[in-house]
């Protein structure tokens, strides 16, 4: 155990605070430490909302100076996160959308349509003719009806109906169809000023509507369009953790959520002529690595390696290898400005709508994007002879292999193939019992929590029990730091579960992309849901959705979304509305009696995996299927596991049985 092992799971990142703790340099687990949360705001009791308070619902004082209860203020506060998480995702989506449209009218002249397949799907699900038209005039009419979504005044959005039937019309019995994505952020801000809805139940239905918003609406419509530009992505194998960082080549860092940038970025890196810049100031190359969900796109598409995840982000600088770090939005601590002055990194914020004091800020924008991305490119290449003048160069030998790249139309591809795609061999081994369940693990890191361990623990203890495990997000790279997303997690999961992924060639735990891409899952969740024998919506399907380490009001979103389409979602780490038993029962039993799904705050680990054990079971029984059982299957056809890892892992190929056959005998 090493001496930071209770802090993180990642051994990287134990090593790099070895070395900022010895050096006094500051990062979020020290101010986890040194910073007590507000006991107050922590529970979701302070109300801030106009200048009569802030009023303090704590000890005797159960309303506010206006007569708002503890109820209402919960309710309240759960609502603006909820709000603030849906915009954020929402307004990434439309400004995928706004670039789809530059690139149809010329404006965006370094980006295409990669994935015409996907486009004339998309052009389907918004009501867009493909038949005999120019291919730009679809692109054109799709960005049009895709930005028309965020604001559409009335009737429900287009993406509702890629819902099954029966969820589509439990959302319109209880009026919370979202109508246009802005309008419904923009009435949860309205209906939460001062004096305005003062029913708890009120307002939290309406949050649910602006949670689907985000869902099926921006976000969905983020993944869509990503995918048209960027292509879809299909599995391949990278590396994750610190070890991707090289010692001997300018290391770039792209850090925050949108792929207009770092797709850009990465081919400024592979220009020849940029190669041969950088190795004229003494490296050998140009390394790009990513952070964060940024860092999940290009992941999932060109195989780039990810340096980590929402805490790894100052650690990462602290190597002393990293000569710029581009960042644009989202996640992104203003803590990395003091960090990257005790180094040679140049931070370089490119939105415009994200700068931070400090950073240089170098304006992205589509009509020169790789123009731009160059000269971000070269500000990194001239800063390498710089490294290592004042500072300790360090990079942990640590890093780990993964398969990432499972898009939702891969998932069907591969049972069975171009013509015989579906999700019934997934569902068969659902209903046999192979399989016990689905469960999504997605979410941030949270310095409150360890970090990693609870995603690890969660992801570890799902596929022991025989659970299919999809991932996005921090938590995706969470594990895959601990090689959970290899053919190696097979080792750890439940003899079922591991006979299935064996046959199909892959592992138990699948990368389905970054936060936005949790709609992926909510694709995934429809086409088993309407595949047949495992009920006819998502809230009969024997799965659960749980975000261990939560820290963004964008989490909150996804699992309000989630919960609104039919699903149980478990939080950990924290507990927002902790101040009020009753929003406590709303969002739980409450919701789950209006929309079958419902949002729990579990703090223990142990407690997350029985409860969503227990879930799956009861899901299981009112299907009518078999009851599981762990010794049931996984008996056949088996190389024993422990011949398989006594081969060296570089010479392993679990994808190949003739392979394996071959290197061992
Ligand atoms: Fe959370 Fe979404 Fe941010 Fe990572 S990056 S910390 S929101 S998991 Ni998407």
């Amino acid at each position: 155990m090493g001496k930071y092992a209770s802090l993180t799971a990642d051994p990287a990142v134990e090593q790099m605070l070895e070395i900022t703790r010895e050096k006094g340099i500051e990062t979020a687990f020290d101010r986890a430490e040194n910073i007590k949360p507000c006991p107050i705001g922590s529970d979701g009791v302070c109300c801030k909302i106009c200048a009569m308070g802030p009023c303090r619902l704590v000890g005797k004082v159960t309303t506010g100076i206006c007569g708002a209860t503890l109820d209402t203020v919960v309710a309240r506060n759960l609502a603006r996160q909820i709000a603030a998480g849906s915009a954020a995702h929402s307004d990434h989506g439309r400004d995928m959308a706004l670039a789809l449209l530059a690139v149809a009218e010329g404006h965006a002249p370094d980006y295409r349509v990669r994935d015409v397949g996907k486009l004339v799907e998309v052009a389907h699900f918004l009501g867009v003719p493909v038949q005999g038209r120019d291919l730009n005039d679809i692109t054109r009419d799709v960005a049009e009806a895709a930005l028309a979504q965020f604001g559409q005044q009335h009737g429900p959005l287009k993406y509702l109906e890629r819902a099954p039937k029966k969820r589509q019309q439990i959302w319109k019995e209880l009026d919370i169809a979202p109508r246009g994505i802005d309008r419904e952020v923009v009435e949860t801000l309205h209906r939460t000023h001062i004096g305005n809805d003062q029913d708890a139940e009120h307002i939290l239905d309406h949050a649910l509507r602006t949670a689907l918003a985000d869902g099926w609406g921006g976000s969905m419509l983020s993944t869509d369009i990503t995918d048209i530009l960027f292509g879809t992505p299909v599995p391949l194998t990278s590396e994750v953790n610190m070890g991707a960082l090289e010692e001997d080549q300018v290391n770039i860092i792209v850090h925050g959520h949108e792929p207009l940038l770092s797709e850009m970025i990465l081919m400024a890196c592979q220009d020849p002529e940029m190669i041969e810049y950088a190795k004229s100031k003494g490296a050998t190359g140009i390394n790009l690595t990513g952070i964060c969900c940024t860092a999940n796109e290009t992941l999932m598409r060109q195989g780039v390696r990810s340096a980590g995840n929402f805490l790894s982000q100052e650690l990462a600088i602290a190597t002393g290898v990293v000569e710029a770090m581009v960042v644009d939005i989202q996640c992104i601590m203003q803590a990395l400005v003091p960090v990257a002055e005790q180094y040679h990194t140049k931070l370089i914020t490119t939105s415009r709508k994200a700068k931070i004091k400090g950073a240089i800020h170098m304006q992205f924008n589509e009509r020169e994007a790789l123009k731009i991305a160059k000269e971000i490119v070269k500000v990194g290449i001239d800063n390498y002879p710089n490294r290592g003048k004042s500072e300790r160069v360090y990079i942990p030998n640590v890093s780990a292999p993964l398969v990432a790249g499972f898009s939702h139309e891969y998932l069907r591809y591969m049972q069975g193939g171009y013509y015989r795609g579906s999700f019934r061999p997934l569902n068969d081994a659902i209903i046999a019992g192979r399989i016990r369940g689905v469960a999504g693990v997605v979410g941030c890191n949270n310095p409150r929590t360890p970090h990693d361990y609870t995603h690890n623990y969660v992801v570890q203890e799902l596929i022991k029990n025989d659970v299919l495990v999809v991932q996005t997000g921090c938590s995706a790279i969470s594990v895959a730091k601990l090689g959970l997303l290899g053919p190696e997690a097979l080792r750890y999961a439940g003899p079922g579960l591991r006979e299935v992924c064996e046959a199909i060639g892959i592992p138990p735990v699948l990368h389905l992309g970054s936060c936005v891409d949790n709609t992926r899952i909510l694709t995934v969740a429809t086409q088993m849901a309407t595949e047949g024998g495992l009920g006819e919506d998502i809230a009969d399907l024997p799965a659960v959705g749980l975000a261990p380490e939560w820290m963004s009001e964008k989490a909150l979103s996804i699992g309000a979304y989630f919960v609104a389409s039919g699903v149980y979602v478990i939080f950990g780490t924290k507990n927002p509305i902790a101040g009020s038993e009753e929003i406590q029962r709303l969002i739980s039993e409450g919701w789950e009696s209006k929309v079958g799904g419902k949002l729990e705050f579990i703090l223990d680990p142990q407690e997350m995996v029985r409860k969503s054990l227990e879930h799956i079971d009861k899901k299981r029984a009112a299907l009518g299927l078999v009851e599981y059982d762990p010794t049931r299957y996984g008996q056949s056809g088996d190389i024993p596991l422990a011949a398989f890892f006594a081969v060296p892992p570089e010479k392993r190929n679990l994808y190949s049985r003739k392979a394996y056959i071959d290197v061992r005998y």
